[in-house]
């Protein structure tokens, strides 16, 4: 193999869940691009039909199938049928994730464990769906997206800090019981990135100026700027690909320099 081959995805199965705009839209075009088959999921069948344009749109021919990521039954069956249609998976990336931004003691149970059951349940319900094939092939990548909120508490966001917390530790985990399989699982924690998930952060004010929590990112991060989904291709990439078949149980933040900085001084 050449080295510039160690990178290819030729031949592979990528499964990107929630991928039909966002991170996991840029993440998937990458693999494509990179050579590998594209499969996709989204909650309802007018989303999977938008995702489906889009790829179109770029060039790529991607499967898409209705499945909530949180419902164990539809993803068995989901991942019964992209075997039988499209092959075994040989890369999955645990994408698909929402927030809510509510302070912490006027946050309803019923909200708390809807953000746990997407971002944490669901990794762990369609990583336990693709092991078996895995083991039997004798290879897989598992990629969980985790967030600044995997190390950073702030406020507002205690369930998806708990969630993103707690997919760093499932991705340790995956690591440790099936690394002996030739898997590897690691996580990417993407700093802030301009998606439809972050535009009630950088909505312009009345006035035309920046929003304050835009002005706060800005000043936050190294890089001096939002992050855009296409900075998560490479890493996204590596993470899928033959380079990297000793990294396993990483978190590799792609965050222009949030975690490496202390804030400016006065
Ligand atoms: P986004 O624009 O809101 O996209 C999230 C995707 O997940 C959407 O396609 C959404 O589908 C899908 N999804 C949500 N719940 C689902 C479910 N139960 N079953 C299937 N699909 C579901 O978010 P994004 O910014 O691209 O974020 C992608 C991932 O990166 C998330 O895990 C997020 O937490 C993480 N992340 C984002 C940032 C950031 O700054 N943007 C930073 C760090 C980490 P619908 O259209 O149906 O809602
Ligand atoms: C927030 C943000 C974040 C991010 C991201 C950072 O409200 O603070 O939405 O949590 O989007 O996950 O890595």
């Amino acid at each position: 193999m050449s080295f510039a081959d160690q990178f290819s995805l030729k031949g592979k199965v990528a499964w990107i869940t929630g991928a039909s705009y966002g991170i996991g839209f840029a993440i998937a075009t990458a693999y494509a691009q990179s050579g590998a088959t594209i499969v996709f999921n989204d909650i309802n069948q007018e989303l999977v039909d938008k995702g489906l344009a889009s790829y179109a749109e770029k060039g790529i021919k991607a499967h898409g199938y209705v499945c909530d990521v949180t419902d164990e039954e539809a993803v068995q069956a989901t991942v019964a049928k992209i075997e039988k249609e499209v092959g075994v998976i040989d890369i999955l990336v645990n994408n698909a994730g929402i927030i809510k931004r509510i302070p912490m003691i006027e946050m309803s149970a019923a909200d708390f464990r809807k953000v746990i059951d997407v971002d944490l349940n669901a990794p762990f319900i369609v990583s336990k769906a693709v092991i078996p094939s895995m083991i039997k092939k004798g290879h897989g990548k598992i990629i969980n997206i985790c967030s600044m909120m995997s190390e950073l508490g702030r406020e507002t966001v205690s369930a998806y800090a708990a969630a993103k917390g707690g997919l760093k530790m499932l991705t340790r985990n995956i690591c440790s019981e099936y690394g002996e399989h030739n898997i590897q699982c690691n996580g990417i924690g993407p700093g802030y990135i301009a998606t439809p998930q972050t535009a009630p952060l950088r909505e312009r004010q009345a006035d035309g100026s920046r929003h304050p929590f835009d002005q706060f990112i800005i000043a936050k991060t190294p890089a001096a700027r939002w992050g855009d989904p296409e900075d998560l291709q490479g890493p996204a990439v590596f993470l899928a690909s033959d380079a990297s078949n000793f990294v396993n149980g990483h978190i590799l933040y792609v965050d222009g320099g949030i975690l490496a900085y202390i804030g400016k001084q006065p």
